[in-house]
């Protein structure tokens, strides 16, 4: 059987990291793509070069050209501009638009059958206009959000209480923005919810609020220090988990930004909430139970996107 292919659109800090990843997984071969020229042929090359010494099997092929990615199974999309201190991701959201269009278009064209997994900012936007330049089916075409604020919710838990990172589950719902909701009472470790252990004296609610907050912050606080760009490993890691889960169809019970038309009492709009990743896409939305306080958070944070989307409607009337 063929290898499947992951096309990678986008060359940049993410998109060779992406890249580097599925190879050393041995998840196919994998086309980067870029406008810029050179630079994705170069990476390439450099990736291919590390296969003898660690021992994988994938061929990488740098393009500037659409007609390369033909019949990706996976696209994963981080073309745009990542923000720098001072900025916010919504402040992306012009320059961003128009790489998507051009982008969906891309991929209309050249891999319709693709599952396609958007990174670049300000997210909940992005994958939406993605999925209408695009015109594929909804449930093709999902946003990594989740995953890595949850990974920072987790890392930071992990730190705090002194245990294994693999001990700690987290959910982070809602838009990828300062609004978003880490879901204090879903998150664990080893299945103790956090509220529990607060009761149990192993933390004080304080310094869980400070996780939460910094949880919020967590890719501000590395463009603070990066200077000139943003978090690009555990954002690659992330979305190469949801690619995985896709070609190996795990199921895997995930936080995406999915398209999310009756569950949550939402209508038609991307968002991050709990999914299921299978062969199917996103195959299933988990329409958990959320209290007073978490439903506020959610439905401020549905609002920021809310405003987002009406922001590229003003920009792109053709998405009105
Ligand atoms: P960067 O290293 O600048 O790479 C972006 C690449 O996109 C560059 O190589 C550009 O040449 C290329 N590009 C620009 N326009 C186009 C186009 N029209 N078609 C194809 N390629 C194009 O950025 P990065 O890899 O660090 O980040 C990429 C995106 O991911 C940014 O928008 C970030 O804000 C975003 N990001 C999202 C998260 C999430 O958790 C959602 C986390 C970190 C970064």
């Amino acid at each position: 059987m063929a290898r499947p292919k992951i096309a990678l659109i986008g060359a940049g800090q993410i998109g060779g990291t992406l890249a580097h990843l599925a190879a050393t997984k041995e998840l196919g071969d994998v086309v980067l793509f870029d406008i810029s020229e050179g630079t994705p042929q170069g990476k390439a090359l450099d990736l291919a070069q590390c296969g003898p010494v660690e021992g994988f099997d994938a061929v990488l092929k740098g393009t500037n050209s659409y007609a390369d990615i033909a019949g990706a199974d996976v696209c994963i999309v981080t073309a745009g501009v990542p923000r720098k201190p001072g900025m916010s991701r919504d402040d992306l959201l012009g320059i961003n638009l128009k790489v998507m269009k051009s982008v969906g278009e891309g991929i209309k064209e050249h891999a319709p059958n693709a599952f396609v997994i958007c990174i670049t900012n300000p997210l909940d936007a992005m994958v939406w206009a993605l999925r209408e330049f695009s015109g594929l089916p909804h449930h093709k075409v999902v946003g990594m959000a989740g995953v890595l604020d949850a990974a920072r919710f987790r890392h930071f838990l992990s730190v705090e209480f002194n245990v294994s990172m693999r001990d700690v589950t987290a959910f982070v719902l809602g838009g990828h923005g300062d609004t978003m909701v880490p879901m204090v009472r879903y998150s664990t470790v080893g299945g103790i919810n956090l509220p529990d252990l607060v009761s149990m004296g192993w933390t004080t609610q304080e310094k869980l609020d400070g996780i939460v907050q910094r949880t919020r912050d967590g890719g501000a606080e590395i463009v603070g220090l990066l200077k000139t760009g943003s978090a690009f490993y555990a954002p690659a890691t992330s979305a190469i988990e949801m690619a995985e889960a896709y070609l190996k169809d795990q199921k895997r019970l995930l936080p995406c930004a999915a398209y999310v038309d009756g569950a949550f009492g939402l209508d038609g709009m991307y968002v991050g909430v709990p999914t299921i990743i299978g062969a199917g896409g996103i195959e299933k939305i988990v329409d958990i139970k959320l209290n007073a306080d978490e439903q506020a958070m959610f439905d401020k944070s549905v609002d920021a996107v809310k405003g987002l989307l009406a922001a590229c409607k003003a920009i792109d009337p053709s998405l009105a």
